[in-house]
């Protein structure tokens, strides 16, 4: 055999053996086989055992968990009193609200090196709806017949609402017309500048020719009334008014603890009653106290839920009538509404108005929601003026609603 046949036959072998090695290798993303189940890696220097002469794992069969495997499962324990679970749910409120108040004392230290708060700073969400749109109308020179849709686009999204951005936008038309505005800068000028006339009046909030004046906080559970009592007694005994916070809110007892909270941070009085007990009693009770101190302001929380049947509508209309029979007046009704519900809070302040005779609105959450429109939907649809707004959740976080840098916040390009 030449040697060159020889070569030839080697290299062949090698191809063949190479390519036998690469089949059996698994290819990039196959699962590769591991262990059998229950051997572990042995240690170096030990032997191998014999997997037949290995017991089994021992296997413990455990309960499902309710809530996780199914809702069919109990989780059963000893039967407890009456009193055991109210206790229990007493303690478990009490831990929730500690946890709530740490957290809050935490916001409220990171707030403590910002400045106040200011539309501009804190409507960064709201402001992001409208800012494309805006981008693109002033991106055309000249108005056109797609700068009135995309501006009507861009209101019905930060919820508006269809009928007030329609009567905005016919508002506007006109001043166009008359003052023969033509470039895109022009119109985006005359929709802020009738927006501000639309929003704009007095926001302040009107005492009682003799005291205790008293302001009335409802909305639906949730919202941030307390927390608005809380951050407007502040904002009162910051300039010497005597405060009594009324806990009108029956229906759990955190919530009385969560206001108590509050009071203590201003120097404010608690009037509290029972748990359960009748919100139009507690609320009397606070004005005869105000009354008797002297006090200059009764905020008064309710409930946005009820622990019996009655309707929450007739709940309220009941403590407003009972709260004005006192020697105080009711001179607020503040509806407290969240900004983030957008639309929805349009619904509620319906029904509200239709209880109680609403003086006025307080939007909180406004720095997490994308729907500042609401403001303008809720002036436009029910009259009702915007007069707060909470802009946070610590006591320097509400500010009087001021249409100018409202619109100018909204509207600003970053
Ligand atoms: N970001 C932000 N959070 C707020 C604002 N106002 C209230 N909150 C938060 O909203 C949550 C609910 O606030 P509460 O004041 O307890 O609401 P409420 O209406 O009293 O609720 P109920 O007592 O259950 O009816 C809390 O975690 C508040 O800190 C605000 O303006 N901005
Ligand atoms: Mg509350």
């Amino acid at each position: 055999m030449s040697p060159i046949l020889i070569i030839i036959i080697i290299f062949a072998i090698g191809v063949v053996v190479a390519g036998a090695l690469l089949l059996g290798r698994p290819s990039k993303g196959e699962l590769l086989e591991g262990p059998p189940e229950g051997v572990l890696p042995r240690e170096a220097g030990t032997q191998a055992l014999d997997p037949d002469s290995l017991d089994g794992p021992e296997i413990e069969t455990v309960e499902p968990v309710a809530g996780i495997l199914g809702s069919s499962v109990a989780i059963t324990g000893p039967e407890l009193t009456a009193e055991e679970e109210a206790a229990n749910i007493a303690a478990a409120e009490e831990a929730e609200q500690e946890g709530e108040d740490a957290r809050l004392a935490q916001v409220a230290e990171e707030a403590a090196e910002d400045e106040r708060p200011n539309f501009l700073e804190r409507l960064a969400k709201a402001r992001s709806t409208f800012s494309g749109f805006l981008g693109s109308v002033l991106s055309r020179s000249q108005i056109d017949a797609e700068s009135w849709n995309e501006l009507e686009e861009a209101l019905i999204r930060a919820d508006v609402g269809i009928g007030p951005s329609q009567k905005l936008l016919d508002a506007v038309r006109v001043t166009v017309k008359e003052n023969g505005l033509t470039t895109s800068a022009e119109l985006v000028e005359a929709v802020k500048d009738q927006m501000k006339a639309d929003l704009a009046g007095p926001v302040t909030l009107a005492r009682a020719q003799t005291a205790p004046t008293i302001w009335l906080f409802v909305g639906v559970n949730g919202v941030g009334k307390t927390t608005t009592i809380g951050k407007l007694g502040k904002r009162l005994t910051d300039q010497g008014d005597r405060v009594v916070m009324a806990a009108g809110d029956t229906f759990r007892a955190a919530a009385a603890e969560q206001l108590g909270t509050w009071a203590d941070r201003c120097g404010a009085d608690l009037v509290r009653g029972e748990e359960g007990g009748d919100p139009s009693a507690v609320i009397f009770d606070a004005v005869a106290s105000a009354a008797a101190k002297g006090a200059d302001i009764v905020l008064a929380d309710t409930a946005g839920r009820l622990h019996n049947k009655t309707n929450l509508m007739e709940e309220l209309s009941k403590v407003r009538r009972v709260a004005d029979k006192g020697e105080g007046t009711v001179t607020e009704v503040l509806l407290v509404l969240d900004a983030t519900t957008g639309q929805n809070g349009l619904q509620q302040a319906r029904q509200f108005t239709e209880a109680t005779e609403v003086t006025g609105v307080v939007l909180t959450k406004l720095d997490g929601s994308a729907k500042g429109g609401i403001v303008f939907a809720i002036r436009s649809e029910l009259g009702i003026p915007v007069k707060l707004v909470g802009l946070g959740e610590t006591a320097v976080d509400l500010v009087d609603f001021n249409s100018d840098e409202f619109v100018d916040a909204l509207f600003a390009q970053d």
